[in-house]
């Protein structure tokens, strides 16, 4: 049985939560929420020296970090990875802009607004670049879903779910999303794949 490590109220976690429900894969969980010590101790820094989550343990104990790393891996020959070199260069290319461009203005405008232990950094010179970067990121996705229904093309990939992620709760970040009727018919066709989940579910939860 594979063990995954997640942050219940992350959007890093979320996305493999996510991927392991629309494919069916049963679990492990255990969860760290901010605060809980978790990701501090001396046992998790053993398994990740980054002290961050999710964190996938396989079956044979091996270990895997990095959200978009465990999608990929979760991800091969399912539907959700493209068997064609092109095609997974493009997921790659999505899921390489989800971690250098959108994660780090929209996760983080949101985080800097939602957690309290971040409020010391709720002040105009941290938050307005965040969210012209953000807004930027989304005008990106925009452009793209105009032209197809998912990021790399008429299915989703581990791209959509990567970047599904944080989009689907970008107004936490203060993010305007009227601006973007094509990401928001994009986030109402993933929602709508069987299987979805919503970012609180982790598995054994009532
Ligand atoms: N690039 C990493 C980022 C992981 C990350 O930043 N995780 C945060 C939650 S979103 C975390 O574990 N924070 C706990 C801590 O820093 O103690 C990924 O995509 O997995």
């Amino acid at each position: 049985m594979l063990t995954l490590y997640s942050m219940p109220s992350s959007g890093n976690s979320y996305k493999v939560r996510l991927l392991l429900a629309f494919l069916g894969t049963p679990y492990d969980h255990i969860g760290g929420e901010y605060g809980s010590g978790l990701t501090d101790s001396d046992a998790f820094r053993a398994l990740n020296p980054a002290g961050k989550l999710p964190l996938l343990k396989l079956e044979d104990g091996r270990l895997i970090a990095e959200s978009n790393a465990i999608l990929l891996y979760l991800a091969r020959g399912t539907r959700f990875l493209p068997d064609d070199a092109y095609e997974q260069a493009l997921c790659h290319q999505w899921m390489f802009f989800e971690q250098n461009s959108h994660e780090t203005s929209i996760a983080v405008r949101a985080a800097i607004l939602t957690y309290p232990q971040r409020a010391h950094l709720r002040t105009p010179d941290r938050l307005d670049p965040l969210l012209e970067s953000g807004n930027r990121a989304l005008s990106i996705m925009e452009a793209q879903l105009e032209k197809t229904p998912f990021l790399t093309g008429d299915a989703p990939t581990v791209a959509d779910i990567s970047l599904y992620g944080y989009t689907h709760s970008a107004e936490k970040g203060g993010f305007d999303m009227q601006r973007f009727p094509a990401v928001n018919a994009w986030l109402d066709r993933i929602a709508a794949e069987p299987g979805h989940v919503p970012l609180a579910f982790v598995p054994g939860a009532a």
